[in-house]
């Protein structure tokens, strides 16, 4: 029998599982290194804790790791239902919730390292948390895209941690009661997107689509986040919405320091802001996140389905 400890957190409704022990080593190089480690050696570690019959598709795997820099407390490699992804916001929000659960941290300023770079949280008195995020870019404006039965969508692709193409002409009811078609939609559009041979930097695959919508209460937007594995976001995504920031700061409309309050489909917010450093669009977001979760993860070697259902 194989055990993986975990503990489990939700951020506005997406879920985060903490893996905080039971992962084969990975040495101590730097988080880029040990996602590769991961991905080519022990991927099926990461089957085991997202994928069913223990986890589910909208389940993010966030494996905790002893950092190589002496001032940050944590690293992190971020994993799902369909591989690895690049930076969390959603994801590191509740690993430092889960750090405070487990007494390693308090309130106060604290470096992650992820696969992407180094990211600062900043865990408040009153457990909201927030996280300074990598440096975000919108990289093509407006670019077309055929979307077979849609015509012509129009959207731009940014980094915020990981790829976006971010729409606001889809003509699509972003509702939760509407969460079937707007899988199928973006399902679609980012098909085109590769289809049509258009990336993110250096031909970077855009594995996210974000779409949005204005008419939304007491926020600045409603969006809708497809994720690699065809989950939506149940929060606002974090790196989306730090795409979302470096959009607005590139079309003059947000200023450095003001706030965008970004709501998901099922309503939950995070509240983000940007400093310009060197030129750069640095994000920050503010969010929640609450414990659902202790548990010892059990893999039984005659169990078939005991390293996850891949289908
Ligand atoms: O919050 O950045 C995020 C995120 C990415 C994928 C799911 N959530």
């Amino acid at each position: 029998m194989q055990r993986i400890q975990v503990i489990d957190s939700h951020t506005g409704g997406e879920p985060t599982r903490l893996v905080i022990g039971g992962f084969p080593d990975l040495g101590g190089g730097p988080m880029a290194e040990r996602r590769a480690l991961l991905a080519e050696r022990h991927d099926k570690w990461r089957a085991a804790t997202v994928l069913e019959p223990r986890g589910s598709d909208v389940v993010v795997g966030a494996l905790l790791c002893k950092p190589v820099s002496p001032d940050a407390a944590a690293g992190v490699v971020f994993f799902n239902n369909a591989g690895y992804i690049g930076m969390c916001g959603h994801g590191t929000i509740g690993l430092v919730a889960s750090l405070a659960h487990m007494g390693r941290i308090g309130a106060g300023e604290h470096r992650i390292e992820t696969p992407v770079g180094t990211v600062t949280a900043t865990l408040h008195a009153d457990g909201a948390v927030s996280v300074r995020n990598v440096p975000a870019y919108r990289h093509l404006h407006q670019v077309a895209v055929e979307l077979p039965g849609h015509g012509t969508v129009h959207g731009d692709v940014a980094w915020g941690g990981n790829w976006f193409f971010l729409v606001s002409d889809h003509g699509q009811r972003v509702a939760s009661d509407n969460l079937a078609t707007l899988t199928g939609y973006t399902a679609a559009l980012r098909r085109a997107l590769a289809a049509q041979g258009i990336t993110g930097a250096e031909g970077a695959e855009i594995d996210h689509i974000e779409l949005f919508a204005s008419d939304s209460e007491g926020a600045d937007s409603r969006n809708f986040v497809l994720c690699p594995g065809n989950a939506y976001d149940r929060s606002p995504c974090g790196t989306g919405t730090s795409a979302k920031i470096a959009c607005l700061a590139a079309d003059g409309k947000l200023a450095p320091g003001e706030v965008w309050t970004q709501a998901s489909v099922i309503g939950s917010r995070f509240e983000a802001s940007y400093t310009l450093e060197d030129g750069k669009v640095i994000p920050t977001l503010r969010g929640r996140a609450h414990i659902s979760a202790e548990a010892t993860l059990l893999i039984d070697d005659n169990d078939p389905f005991g390293w996850g259902i891949r289908i």
